[in-house]
């Protein structure tokens, strides 16, 4: 598939915002076997000044010419959701798979168009960036799991905390920027799907922006009747904090304690450190993420067809669950989850 002298898979970046930037840092210097040789940028200076930084990488203004660009093999996209939709099924009519970081569209009818483009196609071009999955902890967790060394899981308690998130961010983004990732946890870890949500709003936090319904906790059903809660806290002022812990019927396991280095210094202080945000904790997840990507679109595959990397379903199925999850924020009640048969979509 690719086509440099050195045999590397040459990407294009659409989106250098924070994620894209970090994208493209990530290609440039951790993983083997891509270049980075487009990228592309709503705000065009951006794109130019980050292209002027790499060799052999220019910028490109329109970001479907970036995908259809003849010397471009793979796609990662890092632009706003709502561009997501048309980007993906130019892709798709070029087929060039392509990393899509969340949301996969911004509402459920276009999640299941591009799902429904893909299996028409016969062929697997989409990976959600649901990051978390290439994390070692949870990674291990699922092996555990799937041992059945715990019986079988019933239970999971989940906390999610940010010390800070941007001034545009608004209560429903709690659920779909925030909670789509223990959405998505929850799948991955039980093979089913969430039938119902339900979001409880505790008394906000006086530090929270004015109208902000922060904290929120999330209760999941899922199919066979495993019960998740989730706490989201998005204003905590502290750090970086998730934690997971699933109750089965044998014992329990929990991941994301913090407990990397413990220090005891006088006068009678026990401590360590939490990672101040997201990509601090996930780095490593990142890394596994694209390096497992690029390895697998150079065979001529996706990380679906080696690992579990999360596909165009997975993004449709986390988007029907938050969709629910809004709609229970507003109303306050136990919401269905509204989603097609997967059996009924020929190849998804
Ligand atoms: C952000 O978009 C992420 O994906 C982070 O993992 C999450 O913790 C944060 O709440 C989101 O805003």
């Amino acid at each position: 598939m690719s086509k440099t002298t050195t045999g590397d898979l040459r990407v294009a970046v659409l989106g250098v915002g924070v994620m894209g930037a970090d994208h493209v840092a990530r290609l440039s210097s951790r993983i083997s076997g891509a270049q980075v040789v487009v990228v592309n940028d709503y705000v065009t200076e951006k794109a130019e000044q980050i292209a002027a930084g790499i060799d052999g990488c220019r910028a490109v203004v329109d970001p479907l010419d970036a995908i259809a660009d003849p010397d471009v093999d793979a796609v990662v996209l890092a632009t706003p959701g709502p561009t997501h939709e048309k980007q993906l099924l130019a892709c798709l009519e070029h087929d060039k798979s392509v990393l899509c970081e969340k949301p996969l569209t911004t509402d459920i009818e276009t999640s299941l168009a591009v799902v429904k483009r893909e299996a028409e196609l016969g062929k697997r071009l989409i990976q959600v960036g649901f990051m978390r999955r290439f994390d070692h902890e949870y990674a291990r967790l699922k092996a555990l799991l799937d041992g059945g060394e715990l019986g079988r899981p019933l239970v999971m308690h989940c906390a999610h905390r940010n010390p800070a998130v941007p001034t545009s961010f608004d209560s429903a983004m709690i659920v779909r920027d925030s909670l789509v990732h223990e959405v998505d946890v929850t799948r991955f870890l039980f093979d089913e799907e969430i039938v119902s949500i339900q979001i409880v709003k505790p008394a906000a936090n006086p530090g929270a922006p004015h109208g902000l319904a922060d904290p929120q906790i999330a209760i999941m059903r899922t199919a066979s009747g495993k019960h998740v809660d989730v706490e989201l806290f998005v204003t905590t002022g502290v750090a970086y904090e998730v934690r997971t812990e699933v109750v089965a019927e044998k014992g329990s396991a929990m991941i994301g304690l913090d407990v990397g280095l413990v220090r005891k210094t006088a006068p009678g202080i026990w401590g360590g450190q939490i990672a101040p945000g997201f990509r601090e904790r996930f780095g490593q997840a990142y890394d596994t993420e694209f390096q497992r990507w690029v390895d697998a679109v150079r065979v001529g595959g996706t990380t679906q067809d080696y690992t579990d990397g999360p596909g165009a379903w997975d993004g449709y199925a986390a988007a029907a669950v938050c969709e629910a999850g809004v709609a229970s924020l507003n109303s306050g009640l136990p919401v269905e989850v509204a989603m097609v048969d997967r059996a009924s979509i020929d190849g998804a």
